[in-house]
């Protein structure tokens, strides 16, 4: 377990780094009074059990987890319409601190499950007492609509292991299918809503 501690500790370093630099992007829009494309940021370093699980069944040696396991440093972005998820990805490619190695538009191709969303692998170089150490790390990006499905599908998950009842299977397509309308909708109605943000903000002066 000590091992594990040991190699876990950069990716812990780099989601709180990360966490904290990509709710500075709500914070530089809110200075400026502009609508925020995050509405907000969670993060998680993979458990052990899972990982120890994903290395198994895509046979990945122990030795190649930091090279090959990219999911070990999550991060998640959360936003109000689908229109941000690409300011947020154009702003990620821009920075300096990370270098983007891949991309998932898994919104222009939708999971069989239903699943929407844009994710990013980067490479992110973490500062320790013995040097410089680059790590992966993967973040999703997706609409509030996007990850209500997404969270309640993955609670399912845990109860049926993907292997669900035909029935269920129905609805969640059907929830997913809703979920994307209501993103469709809000984007409809988007210019209206940051009007309403933009009075409120000032009003409250946040
Ligand atoms: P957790 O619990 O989120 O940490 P690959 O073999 O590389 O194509 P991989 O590694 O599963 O497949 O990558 P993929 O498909 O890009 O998915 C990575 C992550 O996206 C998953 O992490 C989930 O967080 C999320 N995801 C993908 N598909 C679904 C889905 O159908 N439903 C939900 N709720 N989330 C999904 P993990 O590893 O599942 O674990």
């Amino acid at each position: 377990m000590e091992e594990w501690s040991i190699f876990l500790a950069p990716y812990r370093q780099a989601v709180e780094e990360l966490k904290i630099k990509l709710k500075g992007i709500r914070k530089d829009y809110q200075i400026t009074s502009q609508s925020s494309p995050v509405e907000f940021v969670t993060s998680r370093v993979k458990p052990v059990q899972s990982i120890i699980e994903k290395a198994s069944t895509r046979n990945i040696p122990y030795d190649s987890l930091r090279a090959q396991m990219y999911d070990i440093a999550g991060i998640r972005i959360m936003c109000q319409f689908v229109d941000d998820i690409n300011v947020i990805t154009e702003h990620i490619k821009s920075r300096e601190d990370m270098r983007v190695i891949e991309e998932r538009d898994y919104i222009e191709n939708t999971k069989e499950s239903g699943y929407r969303s844009y994710h990013i692998i980067i490479e992110y170089p973490v500062e320790s007492v013995n040097g410089k150490i680059n790590i992966l790390a993967e973040i999703q990006i997706r609409t509030l609509a996007m990850n209500f499905w997404a969270t309640i599908e993955h609670t399912l998950n845990y109860k049926y292991s993907g292997e669900y009842p035909p029935e269920i299977k129905n609805r969640l397509q059907n929830a997913a299918e809703a979920a994307n309308l209501l993103d469709k909708e809000m984007s409809e109605i988007r210019e209206e809503v940051q009007e309403a943000q933009k009075y409120f903000s000032k009003k409250r002066n946040i």
